[in-house]
């Protein structure tokens, strides 16, 4: 049967996601056109979340392999699908769950938080997950006299263990997107825009040094909310730059200047609305976390919502 003719491409995918009942997630780093075609736009885990009271049969996740995971895990029912499976995470990729049970037996009173930012695998041998909005709530809940087992990103570690005073034990992970924001960069442009707010990601590598500097330490739904209420007309943003976008968006009269052009995730950028067809089409690439697995994963994720 011949294929239908549409005049955009955004109609095509329309289309096909009727078609497919199919809901569209995008993660606030990916490009553009990607965010405004979506039906819900924000972090990984109000991602995850949200579709949990969707009808849809088919969620086809915008984002990278780790948000895909936490989709399947918290909705094991849907077909989760991902545009590219490639899309990945070298954060995430920096811990194992061998490396956890490894380092369990050097702490065995030890209490392991990872970030949302790991494999399903490292998800089910912690004890509580954790994302960069509520990792302090999560710690500070934890009890004081047993040592946290922080994973995998140094930086979010080591905000985390300055604003608790916790005994906390730091993984060497970080974000290659974050880490290529230098504290030495962000001087120069606070001198040249005085009147801008300085909102930082908790991964940036600059972290710890400009940890005080920073006007906001927030995760990225937390630059989003921050932005639209402050009464500044300028802010300085140390994330990755996908989430520009939609700041610019929100707030038209408002100025958003990157930290550094160079906080780009290749990972997120490699997904595009050409492969968003193919993969309704096709049905293709499928997420699928194997129960036994979702089970052990979905514990940590769990416990951490009760806590948040
Ligand atoms: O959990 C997320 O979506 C990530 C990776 C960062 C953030 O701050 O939202």
């Amino acid at each position: 049967m011949a294929k239908a003719l549409y005049n955009t491409i955004q109609d095509e995918i329309q289309a096909l996601k009727a078609e497919r009942n199919a809901v569209i997630l995008a993660h606030n780093y990916q490009i553009g056109e990607i965010q405004d075609i979506a039906d819900h736009l924000g972090d990984s885990l109000y991602l995850a979340q949200v579709v949990a009271q969707t009808d849809a049969d088919v969620i086809l996740f915008c984002g990278v392999h780790f948000m895909a995971e936490t989709a399947s895990i918290l909705n094991p029912k849907k077909t989760v699908l991902m545009p590219d499976l490639e899309a990945g995470c070298s954060l995430a990729d920096m811990v194992t769950a061998e490396d956890i049970q490894h380092w369990r037996q050097q702490y065995p009173n030890g209490i392991v938080v990872s970030y949302v930012n790991t494999s399903a695998a490292v998800k089910a041998q912690s004890d509580y997950c954790c994302t960069s909005s509520n990792a302090v709530k999560v710690v500070d809940s934890l009890p004081k006299d047993r040592p946290i087992l922080f994973v995998p990103d140094f930086f979010l570690g080591s905000y985390v263990k300055a604003k608790t005073g916790r005994d906390i034990h730091l993984w060497q992970g970080y974000c290659p997107a974050h880490t290529v924001i230098s504290a030495a960069h962000v001087d120069q442009l606070r001198a040249e825009h005085p009147q801008a707010e300085f909102l930082m990601h908790p991964e940036c590598g600059c972290a710890t040094k400009s940890m005080h500097l920073a006007d906001q330490v927030l995760s990225t739904g937390g630059m989003i909310d921050y932005a639209k209420k402050s009464n500044a007309q300028e802010f300085i943003i140390a994330t990755e730059t996908g989430i520009l976008h939609r700041m610019r968006k929100d707030n038209p009269s408002k100025t958003f200047i990157p930290a550094s052009e160079q906080s780009v995730c290749g990972f997120m950028k490699k997904n595009t609305l050409e492969k968003m067809i193919w993969s309704l089409e096709n049905m293709q690439y499928e997420v699928k976390v194997p129960q036994a697995l979702a089970e052990k994963a979905r514990l940590p994720i769990q416990r951490m919502l009760e806590i948040t």
